[in-house]
């Protein structure tokens, strides 16, 4: 273990022995320890090794003792007794804002209550209120407080929790003490959902930045407010940590905070094998006590440069593999927002979407798009107003009058987002499906499919002639709904074989196939497509959600489908339908 996860051991200790009642000078010996621990310049290791810790840290014997039990097995015998020795519903009540532990062991041996739903149950029937030393206003208080821990437990799509992030930065950037100011953590490494936002400033000057930060207009609560870190949490419920460094730590204090932790280990053990310790305070020889011999590092590609690294973007530092790879020099050309020159699977008036077929043309051509495709549902969505053969043929009328027109610069594609049914056939007729430019094939009905059968089911859909794409693969919801079950290896090797493209829905809640298949996907030749699936114009910038999926997922323009120019999409598309003419 390190010394923030013994730390964070060390400060649970505490918290158990309070909810027992134990004396305070020993809980807070634990908390002490905790504390002294994080800031510990020195390297545990060695400490540990010289058995200098207390000499070096000042720790007493049973604490000593215990970090390094900690340190050298990764557990800690006294640690686990204590925790079973504990109800873990009250250790989580303590998460309630103005519930203490005291209050807690009440509660407890009062009401018998073992868990938060417990808890609740007891606030809204009265018991609370009615026990002695509470009353109505604070089983009132614990019920809120209930609520708002439901709501800030979870997590936030990247896409909301930018719309706060980005103020928050040109606001910390005007500010005249600010050097340097920038995102990090999972945010920066443009993760689906992120659990908290981290900002990462250089200044010499602290006070004042702190000051803005816990003062601006929806903050709803500040959780810490120190001299280089605070903490505070928005009206939304998502959570916010600032950290204020010298300038000449800026490089190291946005590398160690923007992560991953997995990236951040094989980044320290690639130092140590040079001979170097790597912290969020600097690069300096193992042997020395503090950073005063530290590296220089004017940016984070200096920190890679000077392990014999390529810079690594942080999208690509999770922790599998992206160091071993920028050694070698093959850390990718990552895809760009900029490279994108139009969009397949978007929805009009005819089926669900808000925008007639004019104002989404209009649109795209406002992005500067080449072209755009239609991809209003089929008739078995009929919830969705989804089209049966003749609608198709009608809009591909209509969609030829308005290219013939010259009225937009962006040319209009043909196309239809066709469910897959239940056993793969596709929804619409074959001669409708040949018809359009493209076809995105979906499922949206019978989506309880066990495993076997939705794999089956999804390679006789990419097997059809007139499948051009797979849409939203798994039907995921991020932060509602799993996707359905599948064997994503053989749908994506069926894809490969019938240069079917699967999309990456860019979708905020979709974001659907998942970066984690695309790297090894795309090396064995899979395409994307990066799908907006419009409902409305101004999804069409959903787009940069599916970057981002591309970008972790170590995809480049190349893999890219909608990065074609209109003459090689139409190319394509007349290679996969030979002889094919439009029945008029
Ligand atoms: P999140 O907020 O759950 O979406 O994920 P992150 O990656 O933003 O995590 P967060 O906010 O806890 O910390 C930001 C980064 O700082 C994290 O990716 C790595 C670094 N970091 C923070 N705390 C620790 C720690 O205790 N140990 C290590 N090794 N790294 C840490
Ligand atoms: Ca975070
Ligand atoms: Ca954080
Ligand atoms: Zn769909």
């Amino acid at each position: 273990m390190n010394k923030s996860d013994i730390a964070d051991v060390l400060n649970e200790i505490a918290t158990l022995l309070e909810l027992k009642g134990e004396n305070p000078f020993k809980i807070r010996a634990y908390q002490n320890g905790a504390r002294k621990l994080e800031t510990l310049e020195s390297d545990l290791a060695d400490l540990v090794a010289e058995g200098r810790l207390k000499e070096v840290a000042g720790f007493g014997d049973a604490l000593a003792q215990k970090i390094t039990e900690l340190h050298e097995t990764g557990g800690l015998e006294f640690f686990e007794k204590l925790k079973a020795s504990v109800e873990p519903g009250l250790v989580s009540m303590l998460e309630i804002p103005g519930l203490g532990a005291k209050k807690i062991k009440a509660l407890h041996k009062e009401l018998g209550l073992k868990s938060i739903e417990e808890l609740k149950e007891a606030c809204e029937s009265g018991s609370v209120a009615s026990l002695k030393g509470f009353g109505k206003k604070t089983a009132e208080k614990i019920l809120s407080g209930i609520e708002n821990r439901e709501a800030y437990g979870k997590r936030h799509l990247w896409w909301d929790a930018r719309a706060v992030a980005e103020p928050v930065l040109e606001g910390l950037k005007a500010l005249p003490e600010v050097v340097e100011a920038s995102h990090a953590g999972s945010f920066r490494r443009k993760r689906e959902t992120v659990g908290d936002l981290d900002f990462i400033v250089a200044s010499e000057t602290p006070k004042p930045i702190m000051e803005w930060f816990v003062n601006q207009d929806d903050v709803k609560e500040v959780t810490a407010h120190g001299e280089t870190k605070s903490s505070v949490r928005f009206e939304s419920g998502l959570q916010a940590d600032l950290r204020v460094v010298p300038p000449a730590q800026f490089a190291f204090a946005l590398h160690h905070f923007t992560g991953s932790k997995d990236h951040n280990v094989a980044m320290r053990q690639r130092a140590l094998a040079k001979g170097l310790s790597l912290s969020e305070w600097g690069l300096k020889p193992v042997e020395d006590e503090d950073f005063s011999n530290s590296k220089i590092a004017k940016s984070e590609a200096d920190i890679f440069s000077c392990l014999g690294l390529e810079y690594v973007p942080p999208e690509l530092r999770e922790g599998m593999g992206e160091i071993e790879i920028a050694e070698n020099g093959g850390i990718p050309k990552l895809l760009r927002g900029d490279s994108i020159r139009g969009s397949f699977h978007n929805h009009t008036t005819a089926s669900d979407g808000r925008c007639s077929l004019e104002e989404m043309t209009e649109a795209a051509e406002t992005l500067g798009w080449e072209y755009w495709g239609t991809a209003d549902h089929s008739k078995a969505s009929f919830q969705a107003n989804g089209l049966d053969d003749a609608r198709v043929l009608e809009q591909i009328k209509s969609i030829e009058a308005l290219n013939d027109s010259g009225r937009f610069s962006t040319h209009v594609f043909a196309g239809i987002e066709c469910d897959i049914l239940g056993d793969g056939t596709l929804d619409l007729a074959d001669e409708t499906l040949m018809a359009l430019d493209y076809v995105v094939a979906s499922v949206h009905i019978s989506m309880t499919q066990g495993e076997s059968e939705m794999t089956k089911r999804l390679i006789r859909a990419i097997e059809h002639p007139a499948t051009t794409m797979l849409g939203h693969l798994t039907g995921r919801i991020l932060l509602r709904r799993e996707g359905y079950k599948l064997d994503v290896a053989k749908v994506v090797d069926a894809a490969i074989a019938n240069g079917v493209i699967i999309e990456i829905n860019a979708n905020p809640r979709r974001l659907d196939m998942d970066w984690r298949f695309w790297r090894q996907a795309a090396d064995k030749g899979l395409l994307t497509s990066i799908n907006p699936d419009a409902h409305r114009a101004e999804h069409f910038k959903f787009v940069s959600a599916g970057v981002n999926t591309a970008r972790k997922g170590w995809l480049s323009e190349k893999h890219v489908f909608n990065t074609l120019s209109l003459a090689e999409v139409k190319q394509a598309f007349a290679r996969r339908r030979p002889g094919l003419d439009r029945l008029k």
